[in-house]
């Protein structure tokens, strides 16, 4: 009889066991499906992602970014920026890069030992540009330094909204579901570009020529603001 209680508690005690555990994988369950993490994530086809930009370069600049991939198309893009050299344009990416960190530089890049970081010195960090958020027109790579299509910042800040941005196959990079794929994971940065380094309230070659573009100041395109697409 005692034997039997003892059994009898001993099952009950597996099956409570039991019991909490499959109650604790449910729960671990849905808040998986919840949160979305950028491993299960990429299985989706509609993903938006958020990031938070932070300066580069001193700059003091600061924002947001939200993305809403859907498939091989950007369905929306905010962004939302202060802090920046005002009353000029900012150039203003998604870079991705395979073999890419997928991170924001640190002047740790800063390989030339100039004590500020170029938009070249940054691709081992963010990767190439995958999509140019431009006003109008074209988004491709080909935009990249289109300055009169960017958002000019009104007193230093903007806010930047666009619809359905097919994203395009980039030579060495990857094909369009490739880039789509690896934005939904959490690899895409987007980087805003253009510092006043000297502050005399415009671009100029004070700090040389872009390499994006030897017609352009490189303050016109060293990179301001980071943020990691997550
Ligand atoms: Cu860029």
């Amino acid at each position: 009889m005692i034997k039997e209680k003892i059994v009898k508690r001993y099952r009950m005690g597996i099956l409570g066991a039991s019991t909490v555990a499959l109650l604790a994988a449910a729960a671990l369950g849905s808040t998986a499906a919840q949160a979305q993490s950028p491993e299960t994530r990429g299985a989706n086809k509609t993903v938006s992602l958020h990031a938070d930009l932070t300066e580069l370069n001193g700059s003091k600049a600061f924002g947001t970014a939200t993305v809403v991939v859907r498939n091989q198309k950007i369905k929306h893009v905010e962004v939302h920026a202060s802090g920046l050299t005002p009353d000029a344009p900012h150039a203003q990416h998604i870079h991705f890069g395979k073999k890419a960190l997928h991170e924001c530089p640190t002047l740790a890049q800063d390989t030339s030992g100039n004590g500020r970081l170029n938009t070249v010195e940054g691709i081992p960090a963010y990767g190439p540009v995958v999509v140019s958020l431009t006003t109008t027109g074209d988004t491709s790579p080909a935009s990249v330094v289109a300055v009169t299509r960017f958002p000019v910042s009104e007193d230093g800040s903007y806010d930047y909204s666009r619809d359905n941005i097919r994203i395009t196959k980039v030579a060495g990079t990857g094909t369009a579901k490739e880039i789509a794929h690896a934005i939904r994971k959490g690899e895409g940065v987007v980087v805003i570009h253009g510092v006043d380094f000297n502050g005399n309230g415009e671009y100029d070659f004070s700090q040389g020529k872009s390499e994006l573009d030897p017609t352009l100041p490189s303050e016109a395109t060293d990179p301001a603001a980071c943020g990691v697409l997550k």
